[in-house]
């Protein structure tokens, strides 16, 4: 299904008077703090965050899974769907493959595809925690870690495939998750196990083209509820060194203990120059790839807040990181829920780009602790949504993305085209 130009600016009509009214007032607050509206609007039209090809079907949970209807069981279905994503919000300009869940067939026809909807193809990312069933050795004890060289041998094989697949698509990165760990006390040795997974990645490092980046995922538990062989940031952070200049840690939201301060292991890896991708989701207990922002706006600004300082800084050797969400829905319909989260995305996004940073930097000097959460909450509790509609509006998007998906009854037609059954690749 593709939006005709016509029907989203029919749609858009009605509401933009309104529009128009909110984004003048907020113009002229933000222009009374010496900051300007339009070139917010030009940050966030030039913020593009990749659609996992995984998001686009029901998620489930490890007791069952309730898929919806009109799920996109091809991969030209699953770029359509993106596709339509970008249509309505502008902000989903990149789609980021699984293998082999997604492999491509006719490379050419895909990329085609893709280029028909505005999309490039952003990190593929590699599965070596579940087994194919083609596959001749299993992962049941780990992938790149594994006691078995051969079971690594074929898990490296895999990872150099993937990099082969994205080569074909105009990719530029790999992200290595792995489920690699133990269940059990004494079941692993730590040392050995770590040696192993850093022998593996420097044999998949070796095969990466030139231009290309590895990003080096990390998971304190899950699968495995003993350990985790990349459990945190900082194992990740020492495999990205010992590998080389272009493999970089990949931050997940999800992928913590509660309470872990996130925003502040952001600085600290963009300090070093080795922040490259981030995965956004929301959680309330562990990896739960909640809605972005549906639980904790305000960390997710305070993370902003140092992604923004980061980028901004003209010191900072740390390349722009590549973003993805990363979340599985099995209550909402997905394409609803990746719109929500590309919302709260930005939302965060806009507000950190409001941070007045020298008078913040200023309060710390003076070790002011109120005026500094003065600042950062001035910026956090501004209603930015008009900025980001604006954005939406001058790149031909949709004013409102849900309610027009809403009102163009997209999952209806969807399930009329695909049936009320269908089945999506993946989690
Ligand atoms: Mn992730």
């Amino acid at each position: 299904m593709r939006i005709e130009k016509q029907q989203l600016a029919s749609i858009n009509e009605q509401a933009l008077p309104e529009h128009r009214e909110s984004f003048a007032h907020l113009e002229k607050v933000l222009n009374n703090k010496g900051l300007q509206a339009d070139q917010i609007v030009t940050k966030l039209k030039d913020f593009q965050v990749a659609v996992p090809s995984w998001a686009l079907g029901t998620g489930g949970t490890r007791f069952g899974r309730f898929s919806g209807g009109g799920e996109p069981a091809t991969l030209e279905d699953k770029i359509a769907d993106v596709g339509l994503l970008h249509q309505l919000s502008q902000s989903a300009g990149a789609i980021s493959l699984h293998i082999p869940w997604d492999i491509p067939g006719d490379v050419e026809a895909i990329k085609q595809l893709a280029d028909s909807y505005n999309l490039v193809f952003d990190a593929v990312n590699s599965n070596t925690f579940q087994d194919q069933a083609d596959q001749e050795l299993s992962y049941k004890f780990g992938s790149l870690c594994h006691v078995d060289q051969a079971v690594r041998k074929q898990a490296v094989d895999h990872n150099i495939e993937v990099i082969k697949y994205g080569e074909a698509l105009g990719s530029k990165s790999l992200t290595v998750w792995l489920a690699d760990g133990s269940s059990f006390p004494g079941q692993l040795n730590f040392k050995k196990a770590f040696q192993r997974t850093l022998d593996s990645l420097q044999q998949i490092y070796a095969s990466l083209p030139s231009d290309w980046k590895l990003f080096v995922e990390y998971k304190p538990y899950e699968p495995n509820f003993y350990s985790t062989v990349i459990q945190d940031w900082g194992t990740s952070h020492m495999l990205a060194d010992k590998l080389g200049d272009r493999a970089y840690s990949l931050v997940d939201l999800g992928h913590h203990l509660p309470n872990t301060n996130i925003e502040q292991i952001v600085a600290t890896l963009m300090m070093v120059g080795k922040l490259g991708g981030f995965h956004f989701n929301d959680s309330k207990y562990g990896d739960d790839d909640l809605t972005v922002g549906a639980l904790k706006p305000y960390q997710l600004f305070l993370i902003f807040n140092e992604l923004v300082d980061g980028m901004e800084d003209p010191s900072s050797s740390n390349p722009y990181p590549a973003w993805m969400i990363d979340a599985s829905h099995n209550l909402k319909d997905p394409m609803e829920d990746l719109l929500q989260s590309l919302e709260a995305i930005r939302i965060a996004y806009a507000q950190a780009l409001l941070v007045d940073r020298q008078a913040l930097e200023e309060a710390r000097e003076n070790n002011d602790p109120t005026l500094a959460q003065e600042i950062l909450q001035n910026a956090y509790r501004t209603d930015v949504r008009p900025l980001l509609a604006e954005a939406r509006i001058q790149a031909d998007g949709a004013l409102d993305p849900i309610g027009a998906y809403r009102k163009l009854n997209v999952r209806k037609e969807l399930i009329a085209a695909r049936g009320a059954k269908s089945i999506s690749t993946g989690l």
